[in-house]
């Protein structure tokens, strides 16, 4: 039996969303931008797309989504254009950004604090969480951005940004969110919650990779990152991911469409999976259930290698991840759970399992029964598990 469960990495594309797309590889292949008919039959589907994604967003046709190539595209571009025109200008002279954002801010952020930018790394509690009025504590009259994801790709630990953008509203500061692991997993509302920047990416949500977006508030819009055509009202050139454009929208519909699904039906099914993981011993799961995105479950085996464990569930046709996809090259701990404080010998022994609504029962029984055998085996020759129990 074959089972992903990785899908806070990626996500498979509805087979729905695929068939929307195709039409627009080898029948309606046009560059919108054109004046033929083969570009203005690609202007309705683009436009009911963008309809469709501004819906899920619930966002005011006044406001900007402008489409990107991704989360990294769009994550980038809000730190870098932060810089331009507030810190090099010498306005402002700082960002903060939580410790545990994905590597698209982190990096960023490390890129212009290179380039004489003061950053704040705000720290996360012990149950992975981050709590609102920390960050207030470390606004200053200089602070230009505060950048804070809605839900962390790690543990799903969902943070308070209603809260946190009104505080930075009310401080006069700029703020960004990084949604991609929040989009479909719980509702969205742009009309209430005043963030002033959103990034997501469609193969996050059931739809294709290589395109994402950032929302930009009406007053509020950045200047490019990339120049050259007057694509996306000027703020983004590159000729139009039409397929691209088109699957997201039909993605953000149906994730839209299934959230009921996805936080009870989902969240029932994580549940149960991890209400039988923890029945092994000396397990540990961060963040508490109710603070978490419902597809999420990031947890511990003491004394097993994330990567010896990994390597058992890919043996039996599943995957699963250590940490973020991004750093799986390296044998690094597990970001969050360094964050966190946790003991250095369990940081190493998280594993993490992101469902989906395409998981199903009978998949998770069989994860059950494989994740079981993979610790009785792997714990069975770990010297340092060995090693705490006699020392217990
Ligand atoms: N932001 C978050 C919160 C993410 O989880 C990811 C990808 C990105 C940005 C980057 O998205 P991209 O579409 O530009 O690649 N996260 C992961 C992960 O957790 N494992 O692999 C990729």
């Amino acid at each position: 039996m074959k089972v992903y469960l990785d899908n806070n990495a990626t996500t498979i594309v509805d087979p729905h969303v695929f068939s929307e797309m195709e039409p627009f590889f080898v029948q309606k292949y046009g560059n919108p931008n054109s004046l033929h008919a083969y570009a203005s039959e690609t202007h309705r589907p683009l436009k009911t797309a963008m309809e469709k994604i501004y819906a899920g967003l619930n966002a005011s046709r006044e406001d900007s989504v402008v489409v990107t190539s991704g989360a990294t595209e769009s994550n980038n571009w809000v730190l870098q254009r932060i810089y331009f025109d507030y810190i090099l200008t010498g306005r402002k002279n700082h960002i903060i950004v939580s410790e545990v954002e994905h590597p698209s801010v982190l990096a960023t952020a490390k890129f212009i604090e290179s380039l004489g930018c003061k950053v704040t790394y705000l720290p996360i509690n012990q149950d992975g969480l981050i709590e609102a009025h920390t960050v207030s504590a470390f606004i200053t009259p200089k602070t230009a951005l505060v950048s804070i994801m809605w839900a962390n790709n790690e543990t799903g630990a969902i943070f308070p940004i209603e809260e946190i953008a009104q505080l930075c509203q009310e401080k006069g500061v700029l703020f960004h969110t990084d949604a991609v692991q929040a989009i479909g997993k719980f509702p969205i509302d742009l009309k209430s919650v005043p963030v002033d920047y959103l990034t997501f990416s469609a193969h996050k949500f059931h739809g294709p990779k290589g395109v994402g977006g950032l929302f930009m508030r009406k007053g509020k819009e950045l200047q490019p990152m990339l120049h050259g055509g007057s694509q996306m009202g000027g703020l983004r050139s590159g000729t139009l991911n039409v397929a691209g454009i088109v699957g997201m929208g039909k993605a953000m519909e149906l994730a839209s469409d299934a959230l009921d699904f996805e936080m009870h039906d989902i969240k029932e099914l994580r549940d149960s999976f991890e209400d039988e993981l923890l029945t092994i011993k000396d397990t540990f799961v961060v963040t508490p259930r109710a603070k978490r995105t419902p597809n999420t479950i990031l947890i511990s085996f003491r004394g097993i290698e994330g990567e010896a464990m990994l390597w058992d569930l890919n043996k039996a046709g599943i995957g699963a991840s250590t940490g973020s996809a991004c750093a799986s090259e390296s044998l690094e701990s597990n970001p969050v759970m360094e964050a966190i404080g946790a003991e250095a010998d369990l940081a190493h022994t998280a594993i993490r399992f992101s469902l989906s609504r395409f998981t199903t029962k009978e998949e998770i029984d069989y994860a059950i029964v494989v994740v079981k055998k993979a610790v009785e085996r792997l714990r069975g020759i770990s010297s340092s598990y060995a090693y705490t129990n006699v020392c217990s």
